[in-house]
């Protein structure tokens, strides 16, 4: 089976953007005069449940004992978002985030091969407009041939709904196409849409169960062989990982467990 596109989840796979994430909703709640503050350690908690305004929701039951938001809660919740989101895309504007090893030099190399790419996320489009656009200089809809993000389906991750849908948009069966993600919702989600997934995890998602991954690896750079000279250009860092991803979508469309390229931590069996 051929590989024909590669579908990348954003948060966490990208780049490291929780940190900046977890600051706009703490600006947000000081700009509403709210006593909240989300540390480290509960917003590694709380990610587990996926999409900020979710997130809100989950915070306030849990204030509440578990009850159901109020109607004035759910507004309070949208402002608060709205307000996270402006936060979180200013930071973003700003430069406030480089991508993850690998991820632009295995852009490039798909882009050369005709591999088609994919966004599959949970998070809000506007911050997806805010960090291609600060990486690339560009549209995500110029890098990417289908962007499915944010509440553009009901259930998020680790439901599989945004992966049948960035297929759909593609129109490509699952075993055309490889996912990256960085978190077990992440890989739960892109493995249940019957996608080969590789993980590369992140700084909140280092202790997640990555069991149902076809590949854990801590992050793509470490796909491209290395080289006796020291010093590889982007486009051969590229075209090295996107190899490594040929075969590793290549054994898993035949039902081989993948054998451990270069750099892997530990692979599914
Ligand atoms: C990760 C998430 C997101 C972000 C916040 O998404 O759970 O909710 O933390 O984004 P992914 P919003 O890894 O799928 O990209 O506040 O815009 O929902
Ligand atoms: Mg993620």
């Amino acid at each position: 089976m051929t590989l024909e596109a590669i579908i990348f989840d954003v948060d966490g796979t990208l780049a490291e953007t929780e940190e900046l994430h977890r600051a706009a909703f703490n600006e947000a709640f000081t700009d509403a005069g709210l006593p909240w503050h989300w540390d480290v350690k509960a917003y590694r908690d709380l990610l587990r449940v996926t999409g900020g305004k979710e997130r809100l929701r989950y915070f306030i039951g849990s204030l509440r004992e578990g009850r159901a938001t109020t109607p004035d809660e759910e507004a309070l919740i949208g402002a608060l978002h709205r307000r996270k989101t402006s936060h979180y895309t200013d930071a973003v504007d700003a430069g406030g985030l480089s991508l993850r090893p690998g991820v632009r030099a295995l852009i490039g190399a798909a882009r050369r091969d005709g591999i088609r790419l994919a966004i599959a996320t949970t998070t809000s489009g506007p911050n997806v407009e805010s960090l291609i656009g600060a990486a690339f200089g560009c549209r995500p809809a110029d890098l990417f041939d289908a962007v499915a993000a944010g509440d553009c389906v009901k259930v998020k991750k680790p439901a599989p709904d945004i992966y049948h849908e960035v297929l759909a948009r593609l129109r490509l069966p699952a075993d055309r196409c490889v996912a990256i993600e960085d978190s077990e919702p992440g890989v739960r989600a892109a493995t249940d849409a019957g996608l080969a997934t590789i993980a590369t995890p992140s700084l909140y998602s280092a202790d997640d169960d990555f069991t149902r991954a076809t590949c854990l690896v801590d992050h793509l750079e470490r796909l491209a062989p290395p080289c006796a000279n020291a010093i590889r250009s982007t486009e051969e860092i590229g075209s090295g990982i996107l190899r490594a991803l040929r075969g590793l979508h290549a054994r898993a469309s035949r039902g081989m467990a993948p054998s451990p390229p270069l750099g892997c931590s530990s692979v599914a069996p």
